[in-house]
């Protein structure tokens, strides 16, 4: 199933949701009034665009259908999926390829990351790139446990400490081991925290410090994991940690679960971070790269 199918299987598991009621607007599509305006704007702030993206969104359809004379719905819609594509693409979507990199990933409990990392190893061996673990997060033994099935799943290599070891000195160790090594790329997992808890958010800092002394000439990557079905708090953890760690890109898991979606949307035009990747199930194969044209096409189809 490609990307297209997958993202339209989560965004229509009902068919009462706001995505539903978009593409029914169309589909029953009598002329661009201003109800019809104001029942869009409702309808893309309930598959969670946000507010200020959705107003921003619904008055430059209104110009650019009232400066191109558009009357059919299909028409409408295409310049609606161009506004919504534009203002998704904040950014380079791609993650960064030269060798070493390394990707820091964080975010709060049970989003994703560590499934997302063990995802992502794969996807790299899959390409020849020798990919080195970082068992980041020492909050629990599981954690590293975890991270482990994954590394042997994808066939790549760890690093890791026993439980409650400081998180930066395995991300130390794992740096020094990528080194000696020369491994292409570092994936360091992190334990889920809370993006109102300062002394968490300290803790990141001074991983990213370390990072930064250790090998400054690396090239970075902070993924900022977000589960697609929180909603608008999803923006408010990214606010959060983007300020506390400075985030590259954002990893939308969880969209085989939802009917919205729209929060990449909101994030993207208020924080102007991109989404790079996206993940669509449990599976090995279920995190692909993110297509802002195609996802705009299936929230409105
Ligand atoms: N359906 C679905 N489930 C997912 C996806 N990504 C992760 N999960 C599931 O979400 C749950 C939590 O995933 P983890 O990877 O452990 O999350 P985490 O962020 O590492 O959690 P903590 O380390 O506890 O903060 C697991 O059951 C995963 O299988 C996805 O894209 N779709
Ligand atoms: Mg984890």
């Amino acid at each position: 199933m490609g990307f297209f199918d997958k993202i339209k299987q989560g965004l229509s598991k009902t068919t009462k949701t706001a995505t539903a009621r978009l593409s029914g607007m169309f589909a029953s599509f009598t002329g661009a009034n201003d109800e019809f305006y104001e029942e869009l704007e409702e309808t893309l702030i309930l598959a969670d665009v946000g507010v200020d993206a959705a107003v921003e969104a619904v008055e430059r359809l209104r110009e650019v259908t009232k400066l191109n004379g558009y009357r059919s719905g299909e028409d409408i819609k295409n310049a609606l999926a161009e506004i919504l594509t534009e203002q998704i693409s904040v950014g380079d979507t791609q993650i960064a390829a030269t060798n070493p990199t390394i990707i820091l990933v964080i975010g709060v409990n049970g989003v994703g990351k560590t499934t997302s990392i063990g995802k992502l190893a794969a996807k790299y061996k899959s390409e020849g790139k020798r990919v080195l673990l970082v068992a980041g997060d020492t909050f629990r033994a599981a954690a590293a446990e975890q991270l482990s099935i994954w590394a042997e799943r994808s066939g790549v290599e760890i690093i890791k400490h026993g439980e409650g070891a400081d998180p930066a000195a395995v991300i130390f160790d794992g740096l020094s081991a990528a080194k000696a090594r020369g491994v292409d790329v570092i994936i360091c997992d992190t334990a889920g925290r809370l993006h109102n808890k300062s002394n968490l958010m300290n803790e990141l800092a001074k991983i990213s410090r370390v990072i930064d002394r250790e090998m400054p000439d690396a090239t970075r990557e902070t993924l900022l994991v977000i589960d697609a079905t929180t909603g608008q708090n999803g923006l408010i953890q990214a606010k959060e940690f983007k300020n506390a760690a400075g985030i590259t890109g954002i990893v939308l898991t969880k969209l085989d679960g939802t009917a919205k979606g729209g929060i990449v949307i909101a994030i993207a035009s208020q924080l102007g971070v991109p989404v790079k990747l996206i993940g669509v199930g449990e599976g090995i194969d279920d995190l692909i790269p993110f297509d802002a044209r195609e996802f705009a096409e299936a929230l409105l189809s």
